[in-house]
């Protein structure tokens, strides 16, 4: 049987890392997307032992050069059955009176703008192709607005209306559209949100929050379903935490 080729996007770190092993296990021909070459890098040489890997190095907010990455493929990595549409980070947590534009600009162009942009470069051979699966990435701040969320909560409430909507339009074309929502995960993406402040180091104190291996058995779990089913939309959180903001902390 052919192999399948996976696309990841935010391929660098965290969940879509983790989803990069998870698939080289299962035999999945990988493109592993981000910014930090080195990183690529080291990832297609631990990798490339147990399946094919390409790296492809774009900014998801630079819309010609996400299209160009993607028609650079090569005939190996054209045909792309799967999409992983990972890349994304909150940036701040501030109340809205205070919030940085620059901040709002991040999150809407990287979590919303930058899945859209790479979705329309890749839709068009799914739907030619009549198969295909895209699963974003949105999060229970898509599911549910917390205390100075605000514009990150929105970027993952447009994830899913967006996942939503592919899955209505391409339903004609027998792709299938998933949302896989977590809850908190341990990955760098308090860094992120913090810029380096040490709060991200409390984020996941007091209890057990999910790993980027748990996200990624899910994802895969979705891949591997037979042809007639489709995992619409899956919300998984740590067993400590109950919404956003009721997590049960050991101190
Ligand atoms: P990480 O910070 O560990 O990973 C984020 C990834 O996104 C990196 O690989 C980064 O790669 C990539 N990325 C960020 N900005 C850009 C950009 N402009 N262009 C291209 N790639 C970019 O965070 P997570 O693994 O936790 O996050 C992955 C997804 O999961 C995000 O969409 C996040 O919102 C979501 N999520 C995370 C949760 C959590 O608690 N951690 C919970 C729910 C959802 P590089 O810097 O190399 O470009
Ligand atoms: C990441 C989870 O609760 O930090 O999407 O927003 S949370």
């Amino acid at each position: 049987m052919k192999r399948k080729t996976a696309l990841i996007t935010g391929a660098t770190s965290g969940i879509g890392r983790a989803t990069a092993h998870e698939f080289a296990k299962h035999g999945i021909n990988l493109i592993l997307c981000g910014r930090r070459q080195e990183r690529l890098d080291a990832i297609k040489k631990a990798l490339e032992k147990t399946t094919d890997v390409h790296v492809l190095n774009f900014d998801v907010r630079d819309k010609d050069a996400t299209f160009k990455a993607i028609a650079s493929l090569a005939e190996d990595f054209k045909t792309i059955d799967i999409l992983i549409n990972n890349a994304g980070n909150a940036h701040g947590l501030d109340p809205i009176q205070t919030g940085d534009t620059d901040d709002w600009d991040a999150m809407m162009d990287i979590n919303v703008k930058g899945l859209l942009y790479v979705s329309k470069a890749i839709i068009p051979q799914m739907t030619e192709r009549q198969s295909g699966h895209i699963i974003n990435i949105g999060s229970s701040a898509g599911k549910e607005v917390y205390p100075k969320g605000n514009v990150y909560c929105a970027s993952k409430h447009a994830v899913l209306a967006i996942t939503e909507g592919m899955r209505l339009d391409l339903n004609p074309f027998g792709i299938k559209v998933s949302a896989i929502n977590p809850g908190l995960v341990e990955t760098e993406f308090s860094q992120v949100r913090f810029k380096g402040d040490a709060v991200a180091d409390t984020v996941y104190k007091g209890y057990k929050a999910l790993q980027a291996e748990d996200v990624a058995e899910v994802i895969y779990f979705a891949v591997s379903r037979p042809a007639h089913v489709n995992i619409a939309d899956v919300l998984m959180l740590p067993t400590a935490q109950a919404s956003s903001t009721v997590i049960k902390k050991d101190h």
